[in-house]
């Protein structure tokens, strides 16, 4: 008689019901990642790097299980995108439902309903009582360049400014726009022309100058160095994210809208990070009082599904030809199932209110971390948006070879911790709005351990 086939172990689900809580079974990461990463190494373009070389079987809530049995604490949401957590249930129903009925028409050439709802949604939620139109795209970096394309069309001018430390995406366009060379543009230009730079207001390393002042100071750069009347649009991100999650002064983003209204310039808000209740409001530009003329959205928008959107007012967005805007996957069904869904948990579940919750949660552990150590020079951010900037103390110079040594440990304990800045000195937080307190607070001491041993 032949002996029964092995049952093979159920395949964890993920979502909320994974066992929230940091739990090691192997040195991180373990021996079944490293033979992923062994394979990853030899089929994969190196340029392609991961920061934390455990390979994922399942995630929700505010933890990510690893395929050698490790859960760790999700304090990256895979940059931002899984504010509704991952595998949200609405989510996986919505996709469920939708892959069954049709999973591809692309929308240019036959429409459906789950794109105008989509846009119907972002109409009405972001800021601005004014009449606004929306086009889909994929990434964050695809919906950049339109953003572009579209003010560029609208305003006849071509010049575009960007700001120091800004990120906006890998493409050529948007690899001009983004500041910082290392990684993201070294050795891969020509980059696109009539892109220009500006300065920002960096409260931490600009001695507190107020947003006002900030302001004219760019204002004089773009008019003396640009032209007024010849730039399209001011692109910029309410809290600069990779460059160091750097929150502007108050006033600086209002002084700059005010002016490009002026101008006759497109304020183009990139609210690719900051967007979807990530910083205790629904849009960043909320807590500035700011009403952008279009606003550019992706990663926290479906859910982990990839789509992207730039919403605006109808005058400006119409102002593009019939067929001058498109692509074979932008607003593809699937990804705008799971939008609605997300959108409508974002809504519904209070979790707006929850990244309040955990800024308060993150603020004060993070404050009397700094009250004992005087290398964390800054603690800024909003919402579940939250970073460190860590310095030399004596000279207000960034280290980031302490940076590198806090977040490893953290990896190897279990918690996935993202660094950033232009000069790689700082950590960020940014969980997905489903975490508990208590992991929060255990990925805490992690850090805080972290920096007591480095
Ligand atoms: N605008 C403000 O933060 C993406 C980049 C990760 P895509 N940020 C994460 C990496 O190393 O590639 C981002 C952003 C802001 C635009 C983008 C680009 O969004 O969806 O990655 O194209």
């Amino acid at each position: 008689m032949t002996s029964p086939a092995p049952v093979a172990p159920p395949v964890p689900v993920g979502g909320p019901t994974l066992r929230q809580e940091r739990r090691l079974v192997t040195a991180i990461p373990g021996p079944r990642s490293v033979e992923l990463h062994a394979r990853k190494s030899a089929a994969v373009a190196r340029g392609v790097g991961i920061t934390l070389p455990v390979y994922v079987q399942a995630a929700g809530g505010g933890v990510v299980l690893d395929v050698d049995g490790n859960t760790l604490i999700d304090f990256g949401s895979g940059i931002a995108v899984t504010g509704v957590g991952n595998a949200a249930p609405d989510v996986v129903e919505a996709v469920t439902a939708q892959v069954a009925q049709f999973t591809h028409t692309c929308f240019t050439i036959t429409g459906y309903e789950g794109y105008v709802e989509v846009a119907e949604l972002l109409n009405d939620l972001t800021p601005g009582e004014h009449e606004k139109r929306t086009a889909l795209f994929n990434s964050g970096a695809e919906a950049v360049e339109n953003a572009v394309k579209i003010a560029r069309h609208y305003t006849g001018r071509q010049a575009v400014v960007a700001f120091d430390h800004a990120y906006h995406g890998r493409t050529n366009l948007t690899m001009a726009l983004t500041a910082k060379s290392m990684p993201y543009k070294s050795g891969f230009g020509p980059f696109a022309p009539e892109v220009y730079r500006s300065a920002l207001s960096y409260p931490f390393r600009d001695g507190g100058l107020p947003g006002p002042e900030a302001a004219r100071r760019a204002i004089s750069q773009i008019e003396k160095q640009i032209g007024a009347s010849n730039v399209a649009a001011l692109v910029i991100e309410p809290i600069q994210g990779e460059g160091g999650f750097i929150v502007p002064a108050p006033g600086f983003l209002e002084a700059l809208a005010d002016w490009s209204r002026a101008q006759g310039v497109v304020f183009i808000v990139d609210e690719v990070q900051t967007g979807f209740a990530r910083t205790g409001a629904l849009f960043a530009s909320e807590h500035e009082g700011v009403v952008p003329d279009l606003i550019v959205t992706a990663k926290g928008i479906a859910g982990g599904l990839p789509l992207s959107a730039v919403t605006g007012r109808a005058e400006i967005m119409d102002s593009a030809h019939v067929g001058g805007l498109g692509g074979t996957y932008g607003g593809n069904p699937i990804a705008c199932a799971a939008a609605v869904a997300t959108i409508r948990s974002y809504q519904n579940d209070g979790l707006i209110e929850r990244a309040r919750q955990i800024e308060t949660v993150l603020r004060r552990g993070l404050e009397s971390l700094q009250a004992s150590d005087a290398r964390i020079g800054d603690v800024r951010g909003r919402g579940a948006m939250m970073a460190i900037e860590l310095v030399d103390p004596s000279t207000a110079e960034p280290d980031p070879a302490l940076t590198a040594r806090v977040s490893a440990l953290a990896h190897a304990q279990g918690v996935i911790l993202l660094t950033c800045g232009t000069y790689g000195n700082v950590i960020r937080f940014l969980p997905p709005l489903t975490i508990s307190d208590d992991l929060l607070l255990d990925g805490l001491a992690v850090v805080r351990d972290a920096l007591a041993a480095s």
